[in-house]
């Protein structure tokens, strides 16, 4: 059966924001909320949203005037809602000049971006603009047509100076530790490269503030498009799936203006760090461990690893490692979120790929697994969960599951990763030797003989034994 196609009933916003990656997390985190700020508080906060690579988004949402609907998906049934936040989408490689004219405009005050972790083009490990990086050689032989997120912001930003137009607010929503700082860090390299002075301008003018960011968005599949039109009578494949949790705490520092987003429920604040490191840690690092040790125990997605009762085991015994290397706010509860987080992961009706999770490890394990890590190993502490989780990883960017078949390892450095993992002669080798990388790991962990030690020991038992055996003996 055929359905007609869901469009825009309504007057488009002004558009206020610029939204560099207009993925499923932007359509149901920020557009919602920023639609939900703006009721009743006009309309001046529309998005205009930037692929910077691929034109599916544009090519699904122009032909239903970027409406899309957003599914939040409960345990006990769905509710679905409209979005009509988003105005048009651009696609940069198209025309860079057109999206660097829609960022100039006076009109556009803040610039969000979800490009993930490796749209900064920063060296996960250091956080520094990676001037190696192919994007970053392109933006700076052509900085007026740039390809990466940084090249636009810095283009936009000079074209704004040169018109005396006053700078927009820079807001990452990516899940990075201190994102207004990486991502004001990255821009000022690109600048610096450009020009010292305008790299001090910058400094000087435009705000980076940091934000944490969170919300469960699985990938929306064929299937969920048909069932959404069978209850709506609507054919919309630009949809996104969501669960009924979200949580936005955002530092507060905005010289050009905002959308009142705490009318949605968000948190303005000035202590954005220590939500940060709480999520990225209990949530995004359990999250990862789970993607690796899961998918090898044969789990497809993060319900069913997450009912089983050795995994939750394992779960709870990760944040008993994680909580202790965390500062967290003051008014959180962190046992309670914890506990919170299990029934989040267990939400039936999410079904959240564990493999959409796994992809580029190499650019999330810093922040998710090696940071507590790290802090656990500098207090003499010693971190058994922590260290299968990495071994986990090392055992998958292998590229072979338990059963022998072939992985779709998904990472910036996956072909690095498996002649790693392939040429090394022994499992005490393999360690050592992505132990070296020193984009992912820090070299005081690859010069610890005591960790690579444990690491070798995890990944031989995640080999011989497999993953659910290993669980287990780690938790007697
Ligand atoms: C996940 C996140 O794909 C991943 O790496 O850990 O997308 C996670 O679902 C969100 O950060 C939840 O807020």
């Amino acid at each position: 059966m055929s359905y007609p196609r869901l469009t825009r009933q309504t007057d488009a916003p002004r558009v206020g924001i610029v939204h560099l990656g207009p993925g499923a997390f932007f359509r149901a985190f920020i557009a919602p909320y920023t639609q939900d700020a703006m009721a009743g508080q006009g309309d001046e906060w529309g998005i205009l949203a930037v692929s910077l690579q691929s034109s599916t988004a544009r090519d699904t949402l122009e032909p239903q005037k970027c409406a899309y609907t957003a599914v939040e998906q409960g345990p006990s049934g769905e509710t679905t809602q409209v979005i009509t936040a988003l105005t048009a989408v651009l696609v940069a490689p198209e025309d860079p000049q057109a999206v660097i004219r829609c960022m100039a405009d006076p009109d556009v005050r803040v610039v969000t971006l979800t490009v993930t972790e490796k749209g900064y083009c920063h060296e996960p490990a250091t956080g520094r603009l990676n001037l190696d990086h192919p994007l970053v050689q392109h933006d700076r032989a052509h900085p007026d047509a740039p390809k990466s997120a940084p090249g636009f912001i810095v283009a936009a930003l000079a074209a704004r100076r040169a018109a005396n137009v006053a700078p927009f607010t820079v807001l990452s929503c990516d899940n990075l530790p201190d994102n207004g700082h990486v991502v004001g860090g990255v821009v000022r390299d690109l600048a610096r490269a450009q020009d010292p002075e305008f790299e001090a301008w910058i400094a000087h003018n435009v705000a980076f503030p940091s934000c944490m960011v969170d919300r469960i968005t699985p990938a929306t599949t064929d299937a969920d498009i048909a069932r959404l039109a069978q209850t709506t009578g609507l054919h919309d494949p630009a949809c996104v799936l969501h669960e009924p949790f979200r949580q936005w705490v955002i530092e507060d520092h905005f010289p050009s203006g905002r959308p009142p987003w705490e009318e949605a429920g968000a948190t303005l604040t000035h202590d954005v760090v220590s939500w940060e490191a709480l999520k990225l840690r209990c949530l995004n690092g359990t999250h990862s461990a789970m993607a690796y040790l899961g998918y090898l125990a044969g789990h497809e997605t993060v319900s069913q690893a997450a009912n089983d009762p050795v995994f939750e085991a394992y779960l709870r015994s990760l944040w008993s490692e994680i909580i202790p290397t965390l500062t967290p706010p003051k008014e959180a509860d962190v046992v309670g979120y914890c506990d919170a987080l299990l029934l989040r992961y267990r939400n039936p009706a999410i079904r959240h790929r564990l493999w959409q999770i796994a992809m580029d490890g190499s650019q999330k394990l810093p922040q998710r697994l090696l940071g507590p890590l790290s802090a656990r190993l500098a207090a003499g502490e010693r971190s058994p969960a922590l260290i299968l989780a990495v071994a986990g990883w090392m055992r998958y960017v292998g590229g072979r599951d338990e059963a022998g078949v072939q992985i779709d390892v998904r990472d910036p450095l996956a072909a690095t990763l498996a002649t790693r993992s392939m040429t090394a002669k022994d499992v005490g080798s393999r360690v050592a030797r992505l132990l070296q990388m020193t984009e992912i790991f820090d070299p005081s962990l690859a010069a610890n003989p005591e960790l690579g030690h444990d690491l070798g020991c995890a990944l031989q038992s995640l080999e011989t034994n497999g993953v659910l055996a290993t669980l287990k003996g780690h938790l007697t």
